[in-house]
């Protein structure tokens, strides 16, 4: 039963519940094996455990995840520092952000991702300046602590700012900058906090490294400097929501009319004040699992603060969200308030579904993104009747696939165990559980579950292809023998699908879109996924490769059958080559 079928919306709609794709879909065991049957002996190994067919939803295989790509495959990930200062902290539009390091990561890091801010009347936002050290040779062989120390001090001079947060890149490990000691200098000379965080770009396997080491930091350095609450009931965190595009803005509006009060969402359109003070509200609520659960956990175990999972995103499921944080508090006016804005938001979503659904029913998805977003997103396209036959995360772990039921059978490997696991007791004085025993058991005999995240695998449809850390080769193959309707991804990938004649749909930045998230979000969603599906433009391109194809290469490691193969297609190359030469002359 589709839950969008009445006012009421309970959850996102099954997979099973969705019309069966307009196309054929390809065999996936086939379709995995061509993907898979270029790479060397050792590679294959390697990406076939990253590589799965969904064949029991109900019981998710394991996937190899958050391990090394093999150099050579062009991935979509990116570095520890970008999702340090980019992703977790970079939001925060009154901290200064200096990068500690040459120049380039700090241009990169400059306003390439669109985690917006709108600062309150006497607020200050810092976000649109790119602040770095541009550390030359000399610093980087007599060491750049000097500088690092002087950088701080002009931008305090200049700025005045209530902190100043500092990120070490690549060359600043391998020379052995002691960051945290000039800051601590610093701010005991400034007397405003100054704190580092060792996020240099190679600290782990990918962003996913420099969210834990940001979480850490934040949670030392910021929350719990401010013990004084907002006013206001029913006070809650949102957490692993960045603003992209107006998201966090969206959800804010959103609970907002619903009666709840938002007094930090980490890390999206937020001041430093208010994550001094995020450990006095009464409940955390996490969208993106991946990239703060860590701080979800920590804030529990220090403060008592409970946190169970959400999502904003589609209309079903911001419906079922909402009601959660109502049974939550249990209080008959909120959860009728609730009740009444839901049926309010669905019959303005509700005609946008049904327009849409007429011309999108059946037609297909795939996703790669991030950590969290090619999960949560599939609830949008099956709010409007489509299909997700692939999909895969860039950095996730095996929990955000798997379920956190996996948590303790995860293996620490070496490149994890580089990050710090910070050790965390109650606090003596402010640890207070929202919750008594009798409350708790009388929500959980009512099936409500805290620290609840199921991943994406159980909501896909039997047989989709589970990708984690697709290469460019496996997105053409899946291009080639799936032809999705859409294919949502990053900058990276974009043009190459579109030549490809395939819509893309970045999931990163949202193009020039947004917000997508909540109520509003998604009606613009799903008009935007049907422009997108079903204009004509796409069927008119024709790829530079079509009309210019390269000479197929040989690889050295192939055997002797697949450089027959590779040799037989380059004299089909030549002669067309030839033939077009013959036709132009
Ligand atoms: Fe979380 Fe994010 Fe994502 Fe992420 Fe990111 Fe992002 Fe993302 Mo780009 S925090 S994991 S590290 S939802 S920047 S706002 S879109 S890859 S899926």
């Amino acid at each position: 039963m589709s839950d969008l079928s009445d006012s009421t919306p309970s959850g996102s709609p099954s997979p099973d519940d969705l019309p069966p794709p307009s196309r054929p879909q390809p065999d996936p065991i086939a379709a995995r094996e061509e993907m898979l049957s270029i790479y060397p002996d050792k590679t294959k190994k390697k990406r076939a455990k990253q590589l799965l067919v969904n064949t029991d939803p109900e019981k998710p295989a394991e996937i190899g995840a958050n391990t090394r790509t093999i150099p050579g495959i062009m991935t979509q990930r990116g570095c520890t520092y970008a999702g340090c200062r980019g992703v977790v902290i970079g939001p925060m539009h009154d901290v200064l952000h200096i990068t500690h390091g040459p120049i380039g990561c700090s241009f990169y890091s400059w306003q390439t991702r669109r985690n917006l801010a709108r600062p309150q009347a006497g607020q200050i936002n810092y976000l649109q300046y790119s602040m770095t050290t541009d550390m030359m040779e000399d610093e980087i062989i007599f060491g750049g602590e000097k500088k690092l120390a002087a950088a701080i001090r002009e931008a305090y001079r200049i700025f005045k700012p209530k902190a100043i947060a500092v990120y070490a890149t690549c060359p600043v490990g391998l020379i052995g900058d002691d960051i945290h000691t000039v800051c601590r200098l610093a701010k005991a000379e400034l007397g405003i906090n100054v704190f580092g965080f060792s996020c240099e770009g190679y600290k782990g396997v990918s962003q996913s490294a420099g969210h834990h080491i940001a979480n850490n930091g934040v949670f030392k350095h910021m929350v719990g400097l401010n013990d004084v609450p907002d006013a206001g009931e029913f006070r809650i965190n949102v957490l692993g929501e960045y603003n992209i595009g107006g998201d966090a803005w969206e959800i804010d509006a959103l609970l907002r009319k619903c009666g709840i009060h938002v007094t930090a969402t980490l890390s999206g359109d937020i001041s430093y004040e208010q994550v001094t003070k995020c450990h006095t509200a009464d409940l955390n609520v996490v969208q993106c699992h991946r990239s703060i659960n860590y701080m979800a956990e920590m804030m529990e175990t220090k403060f008592g603060i409970p946190w169970f999972k959400v999502n904003f995103i589609g209309a079903s499921s911001t419906a079922k969200s909402l009601r959660k944080i109502a049974k939550y508090f249990d209080s008959k006016k909120l959860t009728d308030r609730v009740e009444e804005v839901i049926a309010q938001e669905m019959a303005a979503v509700r005609p946008v579904i049904d327009e849409v659904k007429a011309r999108c029913a059946g037609k297909t998805a795939a996703l790669f993104v991030g950590g969290s977003r090619a999960h949560h997103y599939q609830d949008l396209f099956k709010d409007i009747g489509m299909t997700t036959v692939a999909a895969g995360y860039e950095f996730a772990h095996r929990d955000d696939y798997e379920g956190r039921s996996v948590l303790s059978k995860i293996k620490v490997d070496a490149d994890s165990r580089n990050i710090e696991e910070i050790h965390v007791d109650p606090d003596p004085t402010r640890f207070r559980p929202r919750k008594t025993s009798e409350q708790n058991a009388s929500l959980a005999a009512d099936g409500f579950n805290y620290r609840d995240y199921e991943g994406m695998v159980r909501e896909m449809k039997k047989n989709a292809l589970i990708i984690d850390d697709i290469s460019q080769h496996e997105m053409e193959k899946l291009i080639a023998l799936y032809k999705p309707d859409v294919i949502c991804s990053g900058i990276k990938e974009k043009f190459s699908i579109e030549k490809s004649g395939i819509p893309c749909k970045q999931l990163h930045s949202y193009d020039i879109g947004g917000p997508y998230a909540a109520f509003t979000g998604a009606a613009n969603f799903y008009k935007e996924i049907d422009r997108m599906v079903n204009t004509q433009v796409w069927k008119l391109v024709s790829p530079p490769w079509k009309r210019d194809p390269q000479p197929p290469a040989r690889f050295v490691y192939q055997t002797k059958a697949g450089r027959a193969e590779t040799d037989e297609a380059t004299k089909t190359w030549k002669a067309a080559a030839r033939k077009t030469a013959d036709a132009e002359a």
